[in-house]
């Protein structure tokens, strides 16, 4: 019998059923892959009365700086992300958290939390490199009573099938029977790392009753939300679908401001005017029944880019029968070619300035995949760049908050846009939108200015002598 509402995790049965150390026995708690995921959680369980944490991190040579970073108390994430340095300076003081690359701190974790990245590759088919090989350092060094949570996005089954051999083969120990398992999705986003943890609610599945009452019970202290205890499966499914639900909205956003451009009218209006449809009469404060989501110039990031094909995967891999996500694969499609429908609009801007896209320097507002983040990952601006290339244009990337990106760019708005032929905007970025546009014609060669996220107004910029492209605007 699986728990179903989240009260039941401390009912007298459950008491009874407890075979491991109830949660506040918890003292030392890791967790594996100090990233966008790991490092809060990490340092909000360090600041829980009692908990000791440690970090594990490999000492790569993209990552392994973060390692010192964080054992001097600084915060390794870029761009603005509200309470995380203060945390992380708070509990590296206190002497709770310190980050380590040796798995031998496993030995004696009461709980481990994995929490590495789990990327697919072009084709769709996820890489479980770090997953396995964490899976084995984990395995070899855990001790009879631990939990461990998996919390990365996977293809659902991986837990059962690809986590849980592992760590039974390297322990020698059993699931369920010598230690709990559970697999906890994030809810992470760039910009409200912290906030996004504690302040929503939280899906947990267990291999059994025992290992989802252990890890709500765990989850409840930096967690201030309603906690669902359910399966491993179908926790894994429900990440999954969220983010693809996400995705396949963003790209509904985007088919219809294709159709706004060829009908000559804005997508952002219908956007606003669509939104305003009252929810449910009888009670319009109830959940919203319409919120279309806003086009754009791509969908980056870890998460969405991904997600849909890890469902996919799981699917093709464990379903019991073959369905194809037709939906699903051609919104994919659908957000994959905003990138190259901003080149489409530039063409079309330099034709009207006099102009070709052959050797014209073209400034790129915005490396990060989301306004105000550091985060490059999966950013639509890089096949957008490669376009460009091929097309024998000269682009320039500029950013104000990205450290490293595998392409050249410049922190210099100046040396971006100084003699360009166009701008193009596809992260929104506060600084972009304070941009004083009149300034920086000046600088320019010609002008043409296309708009990816609808951070200028096409009115003034047309009055400022700009030719204006916008995604979704009539054309
Ligand atoms: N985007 C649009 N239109 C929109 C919303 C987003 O074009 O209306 C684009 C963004 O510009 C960005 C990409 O999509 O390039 C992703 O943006 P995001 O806001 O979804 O940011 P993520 O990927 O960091 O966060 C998502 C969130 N998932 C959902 O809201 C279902 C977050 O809750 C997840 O924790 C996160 O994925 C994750 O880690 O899975």
């Amino acid at each position: 019998m699986l728990l179903s509402t989240p009260e039941t995790a401390t009912g007298e049965s459950f008491k009874k059923a407890c075979r491991f150390s109830p949660s506040y026995m918890v003292k030392k708690i890791i967790v594996v892959g100090m990233g966008y995921v790991g490092i809060p959680a990490a340092a909000l369980f360090a600041d829980i009365e009692g908990f000791n944490v440690t970090g594990i991190q490999r000492r790569s040579n993209r990552s392994g700086w973060k390692i010192d970073w964080l054992n001097q108390g600084k915060n390794p994430i870029g761009g603005d992300e509200p309470g995380l340095s203060e945390l992380i300076e708070r509990v590296v003081k206190k002497g709770t958290f310190r980050v380590t690359e040796d798995f031998t701190e496993c030995k004696n974790a009461d709980v481990i939390l994995i929490d590495v990245q789990t990327p697919t590759d072009e084709k769709g088919i996820p890489h479980y490199e770090s997953l396995k090989e964490v899976s084995k350092q984990v395995g070899k060094n855990m001790k009879k009573g631990t939990m461990v949570i998996l919390e990365s996005t996977v293809a659902p089954g991986t837990t059962i099938n690809i986590v849980k051999p592992i760590l039974e083969k390297e322990s020698g120990l059993s699931a369920g029977k010598d230690f709990s398992l559970a697999f906890s999705y994030e809810r992470v986003m760039v910009g409200r790392l912290i906030k996004n943890i504690v302040h929503l609610p939280r899906i947990v599945g267990g291999i059994d009753d025992e290992s989802s009452r252990r890890a709500v019970e765990l989850y409840k202290h930096i967690v201030k939300e309603r906690i669902y205890p359910t399966d491993i499966l179908t926790a894994e499914v429900s990440k999954v679908v969220e983010n693809t639900y996400r995705d396949v909205n963003i790209a509904f956003a985007n088919e219809v401001a294709l159709l706004c451009e060829s009908l000559g009218v804005d997508v952002f209006r219908v956007r606003e005017f669509v939104n305003t449809l009252p929810n449910d009469p009888s009670n319009p404060s109830s959940n919203p029944i319409r919120n279309m989501h806003f086009p754009g110039a791509g969908v980056g990031g870890h998460c969405l880019p991904k997600d849909p094909w890890l469902l996919k995967y799981g699917v093709d891999t464990y379903g019991t029968f073959k369905v194809e996500p037709h939906v699903v694969i051609e919104s994919r499609k659908i957000n994959m070619q905003m990138p190259i429908h901003m080149v489409d609009l530039l063409e079309e801007g330099l034709k009207e300035a006099g102009g070709k896209l052959k050797d014209a320097k073209v400034a790129i507002l915005g490396v990060a995949f989301l306004e105000n983040s550091d985060d490059t990952r999966n950013t639509p601006t890089k096949p957008l760049y490669e376009a460009l290339k091929k097309k024998q244009a000269k682009p320039v990337l500029h950013d104000p908050y990205v450290r490293d990106f595998e392409l050249p760019f410049t922190k210099d708005i100046n040396e971006a846009v100084t003699g360009a032929d166009a701008i193009i905007l596809v992260t929104k970025h506060n600084e972009y939108s304070k941009l004083d546009l009149r300034l920086l014609k000046t600088k320019m060669r010609k002008s043409v200015l296309i708009d990816g996220r609808n951070a200028y107004n096409k009115d003034e910029c047309e009055k400022l002598g700009f030719i204006y492209k916008g995604v979704g605007k009539p054309r």
